[in-house]
């Protein structure tokens, strides 16, 4: 059995409608989890809706309802833009459910069995916005003397009676962590700033609330809900069956497992130190690493309410379609890095590479064996004497057996998908070099042995995308009659086209996969 792997995007506050950012994070890990999937992994998939805390009350009472009544209604806009993506989750997870609640619970009795939590009175500075406590020392000056946060958030001074989390113990362990676990954040920038973060010291964290009651209840706590974090950071356990269901955990949440979080470089400090506090505290297995991802602006800028720049991903999907999207995200922005997105540019990569190259090179092998074939799948020439045709099986099969496969396995989407456009031209150059339309007349079975060669070809490039554009792959595995268990990684290897040919499949006219797209002057803009 291959081991299990469990991957999860972070859960988003359902305060509003999803932008463009959440879309971002949910395709890449997508593709991840579509690729472990296609190696044979048992993949758990988890995201979800982050829908207790004060940001969520505060945005609930400025529109005079309830905050469950929110977190309902804008939970499923998360939902709904999932399904829109493709994204392949296996849980939507919401933190309002009961077993979540149990689960926070669980956690909370373990880390107080523990001796880590302790009842004092909390002074310090909180941000609504970031739903995190600061240190006086990180604090920044804003317009007319302002404190703010260090993500320039507004803070306030809170004074309150609660409970105390005793991250200080864990500062050593912490540290011992990262240098026993290399990967445990990546990418390296993010790692350097949490162990600069880590080496400067930790302070207890108060771990409860008392001013409001929107939120998971501390055990035997009276009057206290947890900090928002606490339970949120709890959904990734809660999906993995705690406290209950130890065969779910053994899977899913086990010592030594494969165990990966996808979240923004803004969420770091809570997902690569105070979660695994929280889990040694627990004495539960920790995650194996912790994947703090770029931000994407528009054109360059930070996208925000007031400047009117938040870009719907619906929108964009409806308007330039969701593989084209997906392959946009994935293809321009270095996973890790903050990258840009504009009309014109998600029009440009996805005419250049799908429409351009990738569809075109399926569009007119697969008509012309549709028409001068009248779809009969060409002849495979066993061990061909063509250099041409050993150069380009080669170029291929590197590509998508070991080029794409290790790059996404490496959590580098935008390297993945540049091995395999190259190996989308070289198909382009070999089809032109070889000019299947003039061997017709000259010589038919050469030109048969370039259409097998090509229609091969074309089927492993299919397969091997999968992960980044799923519907457009299967699409045209469909038509080209390539069978679903053809489409793994050991299926890739097989010789699928022998069996297929056995079968007497016929290919039908093809139909075109990515049209080729127009800005409109607005977009040009
Ligand atoms: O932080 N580009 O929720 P959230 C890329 N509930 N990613 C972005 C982004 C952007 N412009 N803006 C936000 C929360 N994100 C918490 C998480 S996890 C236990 C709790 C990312 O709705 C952000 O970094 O503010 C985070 O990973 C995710 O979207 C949800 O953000």
């Amino acid at each position: 059995m291959a081991k299990p792997f469990t991957i999860t995007t972070a859960i988003s506050y359902p305060n509003g409608r999803p932008h463009i950012g959440h879309a971002y994070e949910a395709i890449a890990t997508d593709a991840f989890a579509r690729f472990q999937r296609m190696m044979g992994r048992d993949v758990f998939f988890q995201t979800g809706t982050d829908e207790h805390g004060l940001k969520m009350a505060q945005a609930a009472r400025a529109r005079g309802i309830e905050p469950l009544a929110l977190a309902d209604e804008m939970s499923a806009y998360f939902r709904q833009m999932d399904d829109a993506l493709n994204i392949s989750y296996d849980r939507f997870i919401r933190t309002s459910e009961p077993d979540h609640h149990r689960a926070s619970q669980a956690l909370w009795a373990a880390m107080e069995a523990n001796g880590d939590l302790y009842l004092d009175r909390y002074e310090g500075w909180y941000s609504i916005r970031d739903e995190a406590f600061y240190d006086e020392k990180e604090l920044v000056e804003g317009e007319g003397g302002a404190k703010l946060s260090p993500q320039g958030t507004p803070v306030e001074w809170n004074v309150e009676e609660s409970w105390f989390f005793r991250l200080s113990k864990y500062q050593q362990p912490l540290l011992d962590l990262y240098a026993s676990q290399p990967d445990f954040i990546q990418p390296d920038s993010r790692r350097n700033e949490i162990m600069r973060f880590v080496e400067g010291g930790l302070s207890d964290l108060s771990v409860s609330r008392t001013s409001f009651d929107w939120g998971v209840k501390v055990p035997n706590g009276d009057n206290h809900v947890m900090y928002v974090w606490v339970d949120a950071l709890t959904n990734y356990l809660t999906g993995s069956g705690y406290p209950d269901d130890a065969e779910r955990m053994a899977k899913y949440w086990a010592e030594g497992g494969d165990i990966l979080h996808i979240i923004g470089k803004d969420i770091v400090r809570f997902h690569a130190v105070y979660w695994p506090a929280f889990l040694m505290s627990a004495k539960l297995p920790l995650p194996s690493q912790v994947f703090g991802h770029g931000f994407l602006l528009n054109r360059g800028e930070k996208m925000s309410k007031s400047v009117g720049n938040v870009a719907d991903p619906l929108e964009l999907a409806e308007r330039f379609g969701v593989d084209q999207l997906r392959y946009f995200l994935l293809s321009e922005v270095t996973f890790g890095n903050d990258g840009s997105y504009s009309a014109e540019a998600i029009v440009q990569r996805a005419n250049s590479d799908l429409a351009n190259s990738f569809g075109n090179l399926a569009q007119r092998t697969l008509s012309f064996i549709a028409k001068n074939l009248e779809g009969r799948l060409p002849w495979a020439v066993e061990g061909s004497s063509h250099t041409a045709d050993h150069q380009l099986q080669g170029v291929v099969q590197d590509a998508c057996h070991t080029l794409v496969p290790r790059e996404l396995a490496g959590l580098a989407p935008s390297t993945a998908i540049e091995e395999w456009m190259r190996a989308v031209f070289a198909c382009n150059a070999y089809i032109d070099a070889q000019a299947p339309w003039a061997l017709r007349k000259t010589d038919p079975e050469r030109m048969e042995a370039v259409l097998a060669v090509l229609y091969n070809a074309i089927g492993q490039l299919a397969i091997a995308i999968q992960p980044i554009i799923p519907a457009s792959a299967a699409n045209l595995l469909d038509q080209m009659g390539v069978p679903a268990e053809a489409r793994t990684y050991e299926g890739l290897a097989s010789d699928w086209y022998a069996d297929l040919r056995a079968s007497g499949f016929t290919l039908s006219p093809p139909k075109p996969l990515f049209p080729r797209l127009e800005l409109t002057e607005d977009e040009a803009g």
